[in-house]
């Protein structure tokens, strides 16, 4: 079947959405849409570049050395993801994460690479660098995902370290949460959350890294967004990458950053592919979402940037042209 028809069938049947829009714009059959957007023959694409979820400057520093170093993408998301997660007082990513109701820390972690590989580890307890993990799961192992006591074995087995990630500020917070056991998600924990970092290297090659502890006093064995392809990260090197915080299970339900990467392949600028993955969690029918937050980052290749979020108070560090600044994001609800 041509790619025309095939694609005006999709459209007849629900399929295939985005391919879809992106021919009707253009109405060639044959248009690679990642070359739609033009930039003036002297731009320069801005590299290296970081971003990354919330108040992450240490994070993106550590990242940005890398880059500076000549060092690659990859090696910079994993690198600056580890800083949050031995960072205890971030209560959301690795160690002092809050737990789930029964009291464990459970971890998730992903990351991608310029080339498309993928690896992940979900629900992962007592080892702390999971991003790491999950570096290994994509370049040491067969498979994309490992989970739970599997992951911890491949984790220990790779030379990771098992340690207790329940801190004492962590466990007094479950203590107190246990008096009334009321599940609500939280809607910002302003400063430090789950974070996902995207990065463009020297050489112009994109990479991202994903890692959080998951929602606090998550049901056992719940896992979010986050360490989901496409959900909490999705980086396509010929496009951009984009990644995810807040309430998982309605990221999910959009496969939100591959929505966005997906919308910048049409010729969305990164903050308006941000702006319309939103658009598509509020604007369901009945929806209420007032109660949670999502946040959304993206970069593209030529080095724009973009961030949205349903509320007030989501923000981002983002570390261009020598600086390293935390920038607070636009929102959907404005009252
Ligand atoms: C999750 N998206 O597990 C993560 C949690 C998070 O800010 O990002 N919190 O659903």
């Amino acid at each position: 079947m041509k790619r025309r028809n095939f694609l005006k069938k999709a459209s007849v049947t629900g399929l295939g959405l985005v391919a879809v829009s992106a021919t009707i714009i253009s109405g060639d059959s044959e248009l690679k849409t990642s070359d739609k957007k033009t930039f003036p023959s002297n731009f320069k694409p801005i590299r290296p570049l970081v971003i990354a979820t919330w108040n992450t400057p240490l994070a993106v520093a550590i990242a940005a050395k890398i880059l500076q170093n000549g060092g690659s993408a990859l090696d910079a998301v994993e690198q600056g993801c580890r800083v949050e997660e031995a960072n205890e007082k971030g209560q959301s990513v690795g160690k002092g994460g809050l737990p789930d109701r029964d009291g464990d820390v459970t971890l998730d972690a992903c990351i991608m690479n310029s080339e498309g590989d993928y690896g992940a580890v979900l629900g992962v307890k007592n080892i702390m660098h999971v991003v790491s993990v999950a570096r290994k799961v994509m370049e040491d192992t067969p498979h994309v995902m490992l989970v739970s006591e599997g992951a911890e074995q491949f984790a220990v087995s790779k030379g990771f370290e098992r340690e207790d990630l329940l801190t004492e500020a962590s466990k007094k917070a479950w203590e107190k949460w246990k008096v009334k056991s009321e599940y609500k998600p939280i809607i910002n924990i302003e400063n430090h959350d789950t974070i996902g970092m995207l990065a463009i290297d020297a050489k112009g090659n994109i990479s991202g890294a994903c890692t959080t502890s998951g929602l606090a006093y998550k049901m056992a064995g719940r896992i979010g967004d986050s360490p989901i392809i496409g959900g909490g990260l999705f980086v396509d090197n010929e496009i951009g990458g984009a990644s995810a915080t807040g309430l998982g299970e309605e990221v999910l339900k959009t496969v939100g950053s591959f929505l966005i990467v997906e919308l910048m392949r049409q010729g969305k600028s990164p903050q308006e592919a941000c702006e319309e993955a939103i658009g598509r969690i509020v604007n369901k029918p009945g929806k209420d979402f007032k109660n949670f937050q999502v946040g959304y980052i993206a970069l593209n290749k030529q080095g724009e940037i973009g961030a949205y979020s349903i509320h007030e108070w989501f923000s981002y560090n983002l570390f261009k042209e020598g600086e390293n600044k935390n920038i607070k994001s636009d929102y959907f609800n404005k009252g």
